[in-house]
């Protein structure tokens, strides 16, 4: 208890300072991270969840699935360590946010997550949800710079043989791998292709499967965080 007040009061004051425009805080190292809330399981093929960077890693869990069409599907963020995206790509550009094309309308993005700027009673797990549109092949990676080129990317639907698979798209991420470009931030874009987000990514009021950051602090809903999640992104743009 003690260990996480602590914990809470530093990620706090390195808040509000960028809240006034300074560069990014140093990261918090996992030895200090408060338990990082977990997905719930998968039971129902129309309800999947995604654990984004679980433990630290960076990966998404799973990273390969089918979802019929109209399922949902809802990536959890960490309530620690570094920031991450789920952002639409494509098999040719894997590292590389998918703009509107003759063949394709705009992906969907959440958005960098700036967790770390925010008080750790409001740092529950974050979800962004998109729901499938079509049979056909999704792409995504985070966009967090290094992240896509360490293999942080998944699939949706995607062919389990021939040259767009997982491991194939996978593994032309890898081979970007530190010549990544750094990528715009301009906070989330709903709607996508062959997956529709309706929502920007928000806090919650109950974190499902895991622990709470703080057994004491009550965990403050969605319009407080989102509030200091813009101003967290809006300090990162000057
Ligand atoms: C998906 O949902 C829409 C709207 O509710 C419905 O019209 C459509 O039949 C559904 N499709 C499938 C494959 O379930
Ligand atoms: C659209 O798809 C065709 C066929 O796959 C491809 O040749 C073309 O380059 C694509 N156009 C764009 C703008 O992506
Ligand atoms: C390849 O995948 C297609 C569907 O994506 C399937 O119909 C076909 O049987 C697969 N072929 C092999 C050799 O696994
Ligand atoms: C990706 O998922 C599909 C469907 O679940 C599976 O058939 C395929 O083997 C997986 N590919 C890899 C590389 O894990
Ligand atoms: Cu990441």
């Amino acid at each position: 208890m003690f260990f996480t007040a602590v914990v809470s009061v530093l990620v706090s004051s390195v808040a509000v300072v960028a809240q006034y425009g300074n560069p990014p805080p140093a990261q918090p190292t996992t030895s200090t991270a408060p338990p990082v809330p977990s997905a719930p399981a998968n039971t129902d093929p129309n309800v999947i969840n995604v654990n984004v960077a679980p433990n630290g890693q960076f990966m998404f869990d799973p990273a390969n699935f089918t979802a019929p069409v109209n399922a949902t599907v809802t990536f959890f963020f960490p309530n620690s360590g570094l920031d991450h995206s789920v952002t639409q790509s494509s098999f040719e550009a894997p590292c590389t946010y998918l703009t509107a094309s003759s063949n394709n309308s705009a992906g969907f993005d959440s958005g960098l997550i700036f967790l770390h700027h925010r008080p750790l009673s409001q740092a529950s797990a974050d979800q962004f949800t998109i729901v499938i549109t079509d049979d056909q092949p999704i792409y995504f990676h985070c966009k967090q710079v290094t992240h896509c080129g360490l293999g942080m990317v998944g699939t949706i639907n995607a062919p389990t043989n021939g040259t767009n698979t997982f491991a194939a798209f996978q593994a032309a991420a890898s081979k970007i791998g530190s010549s990544e470009v750094t990528e715009t931030d301009h906070g989330p874009v709903t709607g996508g292709f062959n997956a529709i987000a309706s929502l920007a990514p928000s806090a919650t009021a109950t974190v499902s499967g895991g622990s709470a950051p703080s057994s004491g602090m009550k965990v403050v809903a969605s319009v407080g965080a989102l509030f200091l999640s813009g101003l967290a992104i809006g300090a990162a743009l000057l």
